[in-house]
C-alpha cells in the first residue's frame, strides 16, 4: 500500500458529535464530469502514491454507471469522463443495464468492486482491477433483488465474505444485512442473517430499513462496520449513517451497535438535492496508528462528502450506546 496521509481535519471548537463533517463539502460537485447530472455514493482506497477509486455518476439521461478516479490528496478527484468499460472475468460477459453505488477493496493482490447491477433488476456485480485502467466483471453474486453488496478485506475462515440486503425491484420499503460466503469470489452461499431494521421504539432511524456502507474494518472488538438505516417519515425516507461491531471469526455475530445514528442529514447539501435527506456512505479510508478514518457519503444523491472521526471514539460509543 502507500503512506500517504488520509484526508483530515480536526474536529471542529465546540463540537462534541463523534463524526464531523469536513469544513469544504462537499468534495465532488454534481457536474464534475461534463456529462454528469449527480456524482454520489462513490468508493475509494488508497492505490500507489495516492489515492484512486470508483465513483457513481448519473448521467444527464439519469442513467447510472461508474467511472473511475484518482487524487492526490484523497479530497481533489480526477474523474474519467467515460464510464468503466468491464471485460470478462470469471465468466463470459453478462447483461448489466446499470450500475451504481460501488464499494472497492484490496484483497491479496487485486482491487475487488461490487456494486447495484442491473441484471433482470437489481442484484450484486463484482469486478476486478490491477491498475484502475483494465476491469474486469466476474459473475454476480446473488439473484436479483439484492443491493449494498460489501466484501471484507480479508478471507474468513479461509473464504471470501461478503455483506449484502437482499431487496426489491423499487424502492424497498424493508431490508436486513445479510452475509454470504464463496470459495472462489463466483460461487456464494452459507447465508446468514446478520443484522435486523430496528423497532420503530427502540432505534427509529434505522426502522424501515438498513445496508452496509464502507469495507469492514478489523479492531481489536471485531470487525467495525459503518452503515446506513432508514426511516419513513411523512416526507419519504431519510438516510442516516450507524456503527456496528461484528465478531471477527464469525461475522453473523452482531457483538454491539449503536442506538443513536452517527451522521443524520442536517445541513443543506444533504438535506436539499436530488433526493432530499440522504447520507449514504460507501468508503472509508482509515490509519489505524494514527486512529483516524475519513467517511464517504453521497449526499442527497447528488454530491459526495467527507466526514471524519477517530476510530477508538466510534468504537467506544458504539459499545457504550449499544442496542
Ligand atoms: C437506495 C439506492 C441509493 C440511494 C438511496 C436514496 O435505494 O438507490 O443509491 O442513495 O436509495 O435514494
Amino acid at each position: 500500500m502507500n503512506n500517504k496521509k488520509i484526508p483530515w481535519e480536526n474536529r471542529p471548537e465546540g463540537c462534541s458529535d463523534i463524526l464531523w463533517r469536513y469544513s469544504k463539502n462537499p468534495i465532488i460537485d454534481r457536474y464534475a464530469i461534463p456529462t454528469s447530472n449527480s456524482v454520489f455514493n462513490s468508493a475509494v482506497v488508497p492505490y500507489k502514491d495516492g489515492f484512486a477509486g470508483v465513483f457513481r455518476c448519473d448521467n444527464k439521461a439519469v442513467q447510472m454507471n461508474i467511472f473511475a478516479g484518482k487524487s492526490d490528496n484523497g479530497i481533489d478527484w480526477k474523474i474519467e469522463y467515460d464510464p468503466i468499460e468491464m471485460k470478462p472475468g470469471n465468466t463470459h460477459m453478462i447483461d448489466s443495464d446499470y450500475k451504481y453505488d460501488p464499494r472497492v477493496v484490496f484483497i491479496e493482490d487485486r482491487y475487488w468492486i461490487t456494486w447495484c447491477n442491473g441484471y433482470n433488476g437489481p442484484t450484486i456485480g463484482i469486478g476486478y482491477t490491477y491498475d484502475f485502467k483494465d476491469f474486469y466483471q466476474c459473475e454476480n453474486a446473488f439473484l436479483p433483488f439484492n443491493r449494498n453488496g460489501v466484501l471484507f478485506p480479508k478471507k474468513i475462515n479461509g473464504r471470501y465474505a461478503m455483506l449484502s440486503r437482499p431487496s426489491d425491484n423499487g424502492h424497498t420499503p424493508f431490508g436486513d444485512i445479510f452475509i454470504s460466503y464463496s470459495p472462489d469470489m463466483k460461487y456464494w452461499g452459507e447465508h446468514r442473517s446478520v443484522m435486523k431494521a430496528t423497532a420503530f421504539e427502540e432505534s427509529g432511524w434505522q426502522s424501515t430499513k438498513i445496508g452496509a456502507g464502507p469495507i469492514p474494518i478489523l479492531v481489536d472488538e471485531g470487525w467495525l462496520m459503518i452503515y446506513h438505516g432508514v426511516i419513513t417519515s411523512c416526507n419519504g425516507f431519510r438516510y442516516a449513517m450507524g456503527a456496528a461491531i461484528l465478531d471477527k471469526e464469525q461475522p453473523e455475530i452482531v457483538k454491539y451497535r449503536t442506538r443513536d445514528y452517527l451522521l443524520g442529514p442536517a445541513v443543506d447539501y444533504e438535506m436539499i438535492g436530488d433526493v432530499q435527506n440522504v447520507v449514504f456512505p460507501c468508503a472509508a479510508l482509515h490509519d489505524t496508528e494514527e486512529d483516524k478514518i475519513a467517511i464517504y457519503y453521497g449526499a442527497a444523491d447528488t454530491v459526495v462528502a467527507l466526514s471524519f472521526g477517530h476510530i477508538s471514539e466510534i468504537v467506544k460509543f458504539t459499545i457504550e450506546n449499544s442496542l
